[in-house]
């Protein structure tokens, strides 16, 4: 290996961000992290099956080393959300635009975890991810709007979110996604590889 390759393995090393990928069951969180996966580190398609537990991927993405933590997302699983709160530096809340029905649990889901930010630390961001636009007519009318509500149901949690619209089928909206991800801030690597082996 050359001494180039070395440095650059090692710049890369320097800099992990730690993104917790939550949100309701059939939201697409997976599918999120699979055309992360398929674009950055060259790997097939999978087809998803629901999550059942965790799982850990680590992306090199623009000087970094995203850890997407892809964490099942159904009613029997959220009470052991906050198990993997430690140390996040982003909260993206995935939810599926197209489900009008459970809009209201997600939102009502994020809340408590926001009500208890102390367990995932005041520096962590916050990104909603409005996924599945593609099945929305008038995608960006209707993601504007929830945008504008989401903000004034999260008022009271007094946080601030960002929101980004996506299709994890075809990735649209997925590569800003990773740069706003990385563009908060990240710490070292070896904090990290202890809370890996912690929890696993
Ligand atoms: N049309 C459409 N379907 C999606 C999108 N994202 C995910 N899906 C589908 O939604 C279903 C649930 O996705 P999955 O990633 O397993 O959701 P998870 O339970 O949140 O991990 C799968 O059938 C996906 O193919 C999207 O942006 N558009
Ligand atoms: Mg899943």
């Amino acid at each position: 290996m050359g001494l180039l390759t070395i440095i650059k393995k090692q710049k890369l090393k320097d800099k992990e961000c730690r993104c917790l990928v939550l949100g309701l069951d059939n939201s697409g969180k997976s599918t999120v992290v699979d055309w992360v996966l398929s674009v950055y580190k060259n790997q097939d398609r999978r087809t998803i099956t629901p999550t059942v537990g965790f799982q850990i991927h680590t992306v090199p993405f623009a000087n970094h080393n995203v850890q997407l933590w892809d964490i099942g997302g159904q009613s029997t699983l959220r009470p052991y959300w906050d198990n993997y709160f430690d140390k996040t530096d982003v909260l993206l809340w995935v939810m599926d635009t197209a489900a009008a029905s459970r809009m209201d649990e997600s939102v009502q889901e994020l809340k408590t975890i926001l009500r208890n930010r102390d367990r995932l630390g005041y520096n962590c961001r916050i990104i909603v991810l409005l996924n599945k636009k593609d099945l929305v007519e008038g995608a960006d009318k209707v993601t504007q709007t929830l945008q504008s509500d989401l903000e004034r149901l999260l008022q009271l949690e007094n946080v601030p979110i960002e929101t980004r619209a996506s299709n994890a089928l075809t990735g649209e909206g997925l590569e800003t996604l990773m740069a706003s991800i990385v563009g908060g801030k990240c710490v070292d690597r070896g904090v990290r590889e202890s809370t890996i082996k912690s929890i696993s």
